[in-house]
């Protein structure tokens, strides 16, 4: 079977330059999804191809992945990003991964025992906002998370993402062995000190000397990470294989824009990142705050209702100039004001933001942004509704985003079609759902106090103003009242 590892490629493809002989497992990826393969192993690919180096990359991934697992063996551990922007495209192979496990083709103990190879310097994730079992209002371990309580009862055969940290770890000071840094790469805002607790807290629970040692030795630097990267389609994967000429069931397509900025602070050393853009930086946080409020705050407000109005991609929504001024009104009115980064012009920022949102190439599916709000809203509509409740000013499209994450989960688009919703609190919201009546869904769903904590549901301002948000778009739909909203 022809590979992109096997066959000559067009010219125009980029390739690495380096000897990929000299890469040895240096990092170790958690979640070999979209995002990873566009973001962090291209980056630090790019700095191979500028200085060459062994920082090698083995991908892991836990109950899935193992069909791209397998045909990432199939074709040397070599796969395709495919940059798409309104001028053209770029095919680039990226030759960083020299190894790859899975829990179902490898088995669980060979995944931990790679954490636990010495030369291993930085373990980092992508494993979604639910891969840290958080509660989302609090950002503390959730121990009422199955995989938690699993791992609680079997710590030496963990599930989750914190458990097999805690127990690399915990094998790696058994062995006297140096420990290693610990990079998330999730739109979590803190996320360095939230796995920390995360790792910490479990750690706790098995022994003080293991969270002390960890404590102490182990660092985990926040990240913020940003390049929109949409789940592979078979129309995405066919316009790679007409690129190359050769299929490739790894590749990816991501727009040409990418940022990462991290805290600098590893204890076994780290690629010079700095030396292909990635910032490194002391604070991290106001870098966060504003990504997460203005590009991933306007992306769920585009999301939901987007997808109830019936758009399907985010540039749909980009096309409908009420959505354009609603998404430029809440980056710049509601969620700016709200910020404490320095040195960024904010209004250019949002332009350069609806300019990529606006990328066609992309189609970006309003329902994939849709996913998980119940992880995703507090830290992309919520803090800035307490900022503002604060201050006592309005917040009229935070409070329209809100009512239409709302409507999403009520489960019906504004044509009547039942909506396919993905959310690890689908069950709660559901139950909440069917035993509410449409006057009484706002304060029915209030009461997930992993999403809106114990403040919000009880002030009085926050209910009155969602209860107004939520009628609006009952009676005039999701298009109408957004055209209401920037009228
Ligand atoms: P994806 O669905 O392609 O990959 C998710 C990965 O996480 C998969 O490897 C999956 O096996 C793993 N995973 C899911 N749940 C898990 C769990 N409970 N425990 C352990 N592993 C788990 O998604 P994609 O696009 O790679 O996004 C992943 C994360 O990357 C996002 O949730 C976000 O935090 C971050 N991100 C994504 C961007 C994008 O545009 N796709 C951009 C910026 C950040
Ligand atoms: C999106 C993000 O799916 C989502 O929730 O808002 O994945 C977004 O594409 C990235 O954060 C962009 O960096």
């Amino acid at each position: 079977m022809n590979t992109i590892a096997s066959v000559t490629l067009p010219a125009s493809v980029q390739q690495p330059r380096y000897d990929r002989k000299t890469l040895k497992t240096r990092i170790v990826h958690f979640g070999f999804g979209a995002f990873h393969r566009a973001h962090q192993a291209l980056l630090t690919d790019r700095v191979l191809n500028k200085l060459a180096g062994d920082w090698g990359i083995c991908e892991i991934s836990l109950f899935s992945g193992d069909k791209l697992m397998s045909a990432l063996r199939a074709q040397d551990h070599l796969y395709t990003v495919l940059e798409k922007g309104r001028d053209g495209n770029q095919a680039i192979i990226i030759g960083a991964v020299n190894e790859c496990l899975n829990a179902k083709l490898d088995g669980l103990d060979a995944i931990i025992e790679k954490f636990c190879e010495p030369q291993v310097a930085i373990v980092s994730l992508t494993v979604t906002e639910k891969g840290y079992c958080i509660d989302p209002a609090t950002g503390k371990l959730d121990n009422s998370n199955e995989r938690i309580i699993h791992d609680l009862q079997n710590p030496a055969e963990p599930h989750s993402a914190p458990g097999i940290l805690v127990e690399a770890l915990n094998r790696r000071r058994e062995r006297g062995l140096c420990p290693f840094t610990v990079l998330s790469c999730d739109n979590i805002p803190d996320n360095g000190h939230v796995v920390r607790n995360a790792v910490i807290g479990m750690a706790e629970t098995r022994s003080q000397e293991l969270a002390d040692w960890i404590r102490e030795h182990v660092t985990f630097p926040s990240t913020m990470v940003d390049r929109i990267v949409p789940a592979a389609t078979p129309e995405s994967l066919q316009e790679i294989t007409d690129a190359l000429g050769v299929e490739d069931p790894c590749a990816i397509s991501g727009e040409p824009f990418i940022q990462w900025v991290i805290e600098d602070n590893f204890v076994a050393g780290r690629p010079a990142w700095e030396e292909v853009g990635v910032e490194m930086v002391d604070d991290v946080m106001p870098w966060e705050q504003m990504k997460l409020r203005m590009l991933n705050g306007s992306h769920s407000f585009l999301a939901y209702l987007g997808y109830l109005a019936g758009y399907q991609h985010v540039n749909d929504c980009m096309a409908d100039n009420n959505f354009r001024l609603a998404a430029h009104r809440l980056m710049m009115q509601e969620q700016a004001p709200t910020l404490r980064v320095t040195g960024v012009d904010l209004q250019q920022y949002a332009h350069k933001l609806l300019d990529r949102f606006e990328n066609p190439a992309l189609k970006h599916r309003t329902w994939q942004i849709a996913m998980d709000g119940s992880q995703k809203l507090p830290q992309r509509m919520l803090e800035s509704v307490r900022w503002h409740l604060q201050q006592g000013d309005e917040w009229p499209c935070l409070a329209l985003g809100i009512a239409g994450w709302m409507r999403y989960v009520s489960g019906t688009d504004d044509a009547g079609n039942e909506i396919d919703i993905r959310d690890p609190l689908a069950g709660k919201i559901k139950m909440l759902v069917e035993s509410s009546t449409a006057e009484e869904r706002v304060l029915a769903l209030l009461n997930l106090h992993e999403i809106f904590g114990s403040d919000l549901p009880v002030d009085e301002q926050f209910v009155a103003r969602i209860q107004i948000a939520w009628s609006e778009l009952c009676n005039l739909g999701a298009r109408e009242a957004v055209a209401k909203l920037v009228d």
